[in-house]
């Protein structure tokens, strides 16, 4: 990681957070931690931050003139490469601001963008990031070049720049059309692969970057996905099996990382990834409860899933990283606020893996559907596919007195939601169904 090289071959960044109206000073300064983490996580060091109280934003360069004068002043001093807004910018605020500071400037979800560049490693994770990255730069050259047409406008002033930036559109345009492709494809090839693995339950692994998603997937499914102490270390879903107290095999998917702040774009070019979460049975929602303000995260997280249409997906609260916190008090709290379905673990060294387990495996059974129906029995095929879905808690079969063959056969079975969807359409075919809450 470049970051872990010497300090001298790395930029030297400014941070600039701006607060506005009634937001707290404690909230964006643990912004700007999170942004010092990121900057670090780029391969940037940062030598100084620089805050602002504002009343209002300034359209023309976000804050106000006096701190654009001093950022170029603390720029200059130490010899800054980059500054860094823990805010989105316009493409009109970061060319003014670059004008006045005299160095290069990006915004959040530029840095957050950088980073997912850099550590896309498999192929889907690699498409993503690019179609994110052209998204990103189609908007600034739209901009720019209605800014430049304006310039230059008027009749034969069509100006070199002008034709440049239009063949760079195109390019983008067909570039983007070109990972939409491969996109789409991939899509397929996950439907088909979750298709295969229809019979069984689901899980999703979510939470804030860093919360320890991926060492808590190592530690439920024996596995050796990548964990380590950065933002991002994972990009793309991973599956595995798992087996909880009951002998149905659950899979347990490990995904990318939430943030405050992550661009829209981003999480548009991550459907395949994110697919997995959406379509899941339940979440366990990974909380690092040593962060001071994993309050904060569990908020993010929470209104991503909203974004994702995954909030109200049936969820498991896990507080990781226990065997740092020995606060009785706050875990006392935490339990209270989110039972039943709380649950606190190491993952890193295995305590209350056992609870956890339990506790999904209560979670399950309160939502799952418990379904009464009655088959003919040439139905074999769909009863067989009941068993296999389904927990199947009584089967009957009554025969007709004569020697036909026919019959019924009464089954009363429990099973994950997304089965019972799928299911309904056949049992109404086939049979008289009755659900029972
Ligand atoms: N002390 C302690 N550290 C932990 C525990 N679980 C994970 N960690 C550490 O937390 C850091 C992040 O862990 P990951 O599993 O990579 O976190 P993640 O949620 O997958 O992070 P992203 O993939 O970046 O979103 C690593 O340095 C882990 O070793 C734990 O139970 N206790
Ligand atoms: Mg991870």
């Amino acid at each position: 990681m470049k970051s872990k090289n010497g300090a001298n071959d790395r930029e030297k960044a400014i941070l600039v957070g701006v607060r506005v109206r009634d937001d707290d000073q404690w909230r964006l300064d643990s912004s700007l931690d999170e942004l010092a983490l990121l900057a670090d996580t780029a391969g940037a060091v940062v030598v100084e931050r620089i805050t602002q109280a504002l009343p209002q934003l300034n359209a023309a360069t976000y804050i106000g003139s006096g701190k654009v004068n001093e950022i170029a002043a603390a720029a200059k001093e130490s010899k800054a490469d980059l500054v860094i807004f823990d805010d989105d910018l316009s493409p009109v605020q970061i060319r003014n601001l670059e004008k006045a500071v005299g160095c290069k400037l990006v915004d959040r979800s530029a840095l957050i963008l950088d980073i997912f560049a850099q550590r896309a490693k498999t192929a889907t994770a690699k498409t993503q990031v690019e179609l994110a990255q052209l998204e990103y730069l189609r908007t600034r050259l739209t901009r720019q070049w209605t800014h430049l047409s304006r310039q230059h406008g008027g009749i034969g002033s069509k100006g070199p720049g002008e034709t440049q930036i239009e063949t760079d559109r195109r390019l983008i345009r067909d570039r983007i059309r070109v990972l939409k492709g491969k996109l789409e494809k991939i899509d397929q090839q996950r439907a088909t692969q979750r298709k295969n693995r229809a019979e069984h339950t689901r899980v999703s692994l979510v939470g804030y970057t860093n919360a320890g998603k991926s060492t808590l997937m190592n530690a439920l499914a024996n596995s050796k996905v990548l964990a380590e102490d950065r933002l991002f270390a994972t990009l793309d879903a991973t599956t595995r099996v798992t087996y909880l107290a009951s002998n149905k095999p659950v899979l347990v998917s490990d995904t990318v990382g939430f943030i405050r702040k992550l661009p829209h774009r981003l999480i548009e070019s991550f459907k395949s990834t994110l697919d997995e979460v959406r379509e899941s049975d339940l979440l366990v929602h990974v909380v690092d409860i040593t962060h001071p303000g994993f309050e904060d995260q569990i908020r993010v997280v929470n209104e991503t899933l909203h974004e994702l249409d995954a909030h109200t997906k049936p969820t498991l609260m896990v507080f990781n990283k226990i065997d740092v916190v020995h606060d009785q008090s706050l875990m006392n709290g935490l339990r209270n606020a989110f039972a039943p379905d709380v649950a606190f673990v190491s993952a890193a060294s295995g305590i209350g893996l056992a609870s956890l387990k339990e506790h999904l495996v209560d979670l399950m059974e309160r939502n799952f559907v418990e379904v009464h129906v009655e088959l003919p029995v040439s139905q074999s095929q769909l009863v067989s596919h009941i068993h296999r879905v389904a927990e199947v808690l009584e089967e009957e079969y009554d025969y007709a007195d004569d020697d036909s063959g026919a019959g019924i056969v009464r089954l009363r079975f429990k099973t994950a939601p997304h089965h019972h969807e799928d299911l309904v359409p056949m049992l109404e075919r086939h049979g008289r169904e009755a659900r029972v809450q």
